[in-house]
C-alpha cells in the first residue's frame, strides 16, 4: 500500500514542516511507500472536504489520520512485525515528553526563522502566516528575529537535553532510531529546508546523530521538494 501525505509546501515547492518530516520518516521506518501532495497553509481547511487544521494529513488505505503522533501509534498497532516506532505503551507515553521538548525547541527556532518562512510563501499564504504567527510570537515577524544571534543561541541551548543523552547512546531509541528521533530530526530538517540559518552543522553531537538518521533515510530526507 502507498500512503498519501498532504505535506506543507512553500511557494517554490519546498517541504518545511517538521511534523510532516516525522510522519514521512515513520512511514519509511515501517517500510511503507508514500506520495505527497504539496499543501499551502491556506489549503489545509479544504483537505478531504474539511475537518483538518494542521498537516500532515495522512491517508492509509481507508484510514485518514490528521496528526503525526497518532500516525505513529497507528503504525505500531497495524504493523507490529516491522521495526517499532515506540515498542510499547510506556515508550509511547514517554515519547510525549519528547514531543514537549520538540515543541519548546521549535518555539525558539520559530522566533528566528518565521520571517524567512514568510518570505518563502505566496502572497495569499503570507497574509495568513503573518497574522497567525505574530499572534503566537506576540511580536512582528521582524521584531521576533531582530536579535538573531541571541535567538540562535537560545534555539541551540534548547537542544541541550538531546546533546546530553547522545553522550550515552546513538539514538533516543538506543541502538536504533524510534519515533522520538524522527520528531527531533523533523525539527533539524525544517531548519535545513528553510535554509537561512545554520543551527546545527557545527554542532557535532547533533550533526552526527542527524547524519546517522540520514544514513538510514537519505531517500526520504533528500526529497526536500516531495
Ligand atoms: N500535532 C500535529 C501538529 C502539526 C502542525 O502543527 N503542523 C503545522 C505545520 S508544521 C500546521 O499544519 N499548521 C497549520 C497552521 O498553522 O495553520 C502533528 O504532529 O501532526
Amino acid at each position: 500500500m502507498t500512503a498519501h501525505i498532504h505535506d506543507l509546501a512553500t511557494a517554490d515547492g519546498r517541504r518545511p514542516s517538521p511534523y510532516c518530516w516525522a510522519a514521512k520518516l515513520a512511514l519509511a521506518h515501517k517500510g511503507l511507500a508514500f506520495e505527497t501532495t504539496p499543501t499551502r497553509f491556506v489549503d489545509i481547511p479544504a483537505i478531504k472536504g474539511g475537518g483538518f487544521r494542521t498537516v500532515p494529513v495522512i491517508e492509509l488505505g481507508h484510514t485518514t489520520i490528521g496528526d503525526s503522533f497518532d500516525l505513529a501509534v497507528h503504525l505500531d498497532k497495524a504493523y507490529p512485525d516491522a521495526p517499532p516506532l515506540f515498542g510499547g505503551p510506556q515508550a509511547e507515553a514517554l515519547t510525549r515528553f519528547v514531543l514537549g521538548h520538540v515543541m519548546f525547541a521549535m518555539g525558539k527556532i520559530a522566533r528566528v526563522i518565521a520571517v524567512d518562512i514568510n518570505a518563502a510563501l505566496d502572497p495569499e499564504t503570507q497574509a495568513y502566516f503573518r497574522s497567525s504567527r505574530e499572534k503566537m510570537l506576540k511580536a512582528t515577524l521582524e521584531d521576533a528575529a531582530a536579535d538573531r544571534d541571541a535567538g540562535v543561541a537560545a534555539a541551540r541551548e534548547a537542544f541541550q537535553p538531546l546533546r546530553i543523552m547522545l553522550r550515552k547512546q546513538p539514538f533516543l531509541g538506543g541502538a536504533g532510531p524510534v519515533f522520538g528521533d524522527f520528531l527531533l530530526a523533523g525539527v533539524v530538517q525544517w531548519t535545513k529546508v528553510v535554509g537561512t540559518v545554520d543551527f546545527f552543522s557545527e554542532d557535532a553531537p547533533i550533526a552526527e546523530w542527524f547524519g546517522r538518521i540520514n544514513e538510514r533515510y537519505a531517500a526520504v530526507l533528500s526529497a526536500t521538494r516531495g
